[in-house]
């Protein structure tokens, strides 16, 4: 298949700064936060309110950080495979639907620092857009999706795992809206997909990896307290003279967690 990545440059990748610690220190590769729940569980707005109070809060130390979303990972279809996709029978909740290998090397390419152009995907279409969003010197990095968690090789880059724990009811009524809304989808055809698709493949795929989370956040993106302990916890972890901090070198990921 084609590639949808490019690499565009790699200016950071032995670039070297006054580092906090005094003397020459690596750059910090971005501190890669996974996100994983349900669908409608409410992951982007989870992302977006993290993202904006990192920002908000990142004063004196500017935080730049990005969203990523494991839909831009989607396989390309076979054209069979779209002609079933436009009638809602293509399993897109199954983990065979995602380039595994792609995400892997995505990710560990953004941890190493490369500047990234990622696709936005499309759901009308269910295909990759040429609309890209551009990843570099990222303090942070939020990836998420249904399946960030289930694949060893890629849950295990992650320096910090949140699932994103809503009701099956709420979600289903937010699915309902959003696919009529957004995605141009019929009532029976959300339904139907939803009984014979999504719930099963949530129920085998999704749920079984939030064994796998750090922090299971309640009630999505309601939960404000939630939010607020975790984004305090990142800007603690982030803090150039924090005690206990290790010097970074070629092996340590930003914070003293192994992997
Ligand atoms: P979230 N999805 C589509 O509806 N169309 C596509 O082309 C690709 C994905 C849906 C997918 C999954 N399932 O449940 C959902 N279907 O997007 C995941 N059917 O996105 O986590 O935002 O709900
Ligand atoms: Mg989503």
């Amino acid at each position: 298949m084609s590639t949808p990545l490019r690499i565009m440059a790699f200016p950071l990748l032995n670039a070297r700064y006054e580092g906090p610690l005094g003397g020459l220190d690596k750059v910090p590769r971005p501190f890669l936060i996974g996100v994983a729940g349900g669908t409608a569980s409410g992951k982007s707005t989870v992302c977006d309110k993290i993202m904006e109070q990192l920002k908000k809060s990142g004063l004196e130390h500017h935080r730049h950080v990005t969203i990523i979303s494991q839909d831009s990972f989607y396989r390309d279809l076979t054209a069979e495979e779209h002609e079933r996709a436009k009638k809602g029978e293509h399993n897109f909740d199954h983990p065979d639907s995602f380039d595994v290998e792609l995400m892997r090397r995505t990710l560990v390419d953004i941890k190493a620092g490369k500047v990234m152009e990622l696709p936005m995907y499309d759901y009308i279409a269910h295909k990759r857009t040429t609309k890209t969003t551009v990843i570099h010197c990222a303090d942070v990095v939020l990836f998420e999706g249904i399946l960030v968690f289930y694949f060893p090789e890629i849950r295990d880059l992650f320096n910090m795992r949140l699932f994103v724990d809503t009701d099956p009811d709420t979600r289903l009524s937010r699915r309902v809206l959003r696919d009529v809304e957004e995605r141009g989808r019929s009532l029976e055809q959300i339904l139907h997909q939803y009984m014979t698709l999504v719930k099963p493949a949530f129920e085998e795929f999704c749920l079984p990896t939030k064994k796998y989370a750090d922090v299971i956040i309640p009630r999505g993106a309601d939960n404000i307290v939630a939010v607020d302990l975790i984004v305090q916890h990142i800007q603690e972890l982030m803090r150039p003279n924090r005690p206990g901090r290790r010097q970074r070198n070629n092996s340590d990921s930003i914070v003293g967690r192994p992997h």
